[in-house]
């Protein structure tokens, strides 16, 4: 796993979004992304304007709102975007042929490619998703974008291990600059080849184990210890009973000190 600074990865990386949200999680001292599932805009803002300070990303599933609108719920998150200075990160997982992502991506409701910096993608139909999604955001915009391979999941049960997940980061590397990173539990390697991989972790919690519907919770120092760079914490922050503003405090500092842990 990587032992550098954010600020050292920031400025070697080959992507202008990996760089952008390297620095931002140094100034910030933060290296949480809150995950924020929930149906309606008011209580997305509501949350996001709270924990606003204490994240460097924010991860969407824009298709579990009810009153989703570019003009109702992008804009305003854009604008917090940049009053808070972190990244929007759509958990789109694409699983099809790339002419079909292609057109997910950047068409229908969503038009996620016009307000997402990053996505991600299964690895389960090939290298193809790749080379689509990178032309929907080549064709559509003049943001940088970045786009996250599933190498592993959370849950139980995951088929996503062992051959398969070699085979994902094959794919990852087809290309250097638009894929960033990965999804996993941990280290992916590849830097003796040149890639300085983000490492991003769902499944994280503090306080719960998992939930009734396969989810598996691990601690903050954990992932952090096995190769995770950003933690991806989503009920622990906003779940019942809790207080967003507090768990997002509670979250940053843990993460952090594990990361200058990992450092020295
Ligand atoms: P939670 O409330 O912290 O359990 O939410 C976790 C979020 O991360 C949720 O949005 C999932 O869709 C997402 N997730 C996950 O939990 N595990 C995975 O392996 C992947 C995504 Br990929």
């Amino acid at each position: 796993m990587s032992t550098q600074t954010y600020t050292e990865r920031a400025k070697a990386h080959p992507s202008a979004v990996a760089s952008k949200l390297l620095n931002i999680m140094e100034s910030k001292k933060t290296n949480l992304c809150a995950s924020i599932d929930v149906r309606t805009t008011q209580e997305l803002l509501d949350i996001v304007s709270k924990i606003g300070p204490n994240i460097c990303l924010l991860k969407t599933h824009v298709d579990i709102l009810e009153d989703f609108s570019m003009e109702g719920t992008v804009k305003p998150l854009k604008e917090m975007s940049k009053k808070f200075n972190f990244l929007i990160f759509e958990d789109r997982k694409f699983a099809d042929i790339g002419n079909t992502v292609k057109l997910q991506y950047t068409s229908g409701v969503y038009k996620i490619v016009e307000w997402a910096d990053i996505t991600n993608a299964h690895g389960v139909t090939g290298e193809g998703i790749v080379k689509g999604l990178k032309e929907g955001a080549k064709e559509n915009t003049e943001e940088p974008r970045g786009l996250l391979m599933l190498a592993e999941l959370s849950s139980k049960g995951s088929l996503a291990h062992g051959e398969y997940t070699a085979g994902t980061v094959n794919i990852a590397k087809s290309d250097k600059e638009f894929v960033i990173g990965f999804i996993a539990q941990r280290d992916m390697g590849g830097r003796e080849e040149g890639y300085d991989w983000l490492i991003m972790t769902p499944g994280v919690g503090l306080d719960d184990k998992g939930d009734a519907l396969g989810q598996q919770y691990r601690t903050v120092d954990d992932v952090i210890s096995t190769g995770s760079d950003i933690i991806i914490v989503g009920r622990g922050l906003y779940g019942k009973g809790r207080d967003p503003l507090v768990e997002s405090e509670r979250y940053k500092k843990a993460g952090w000190e594990a990361y200058l842990k990992r450092c020295k």
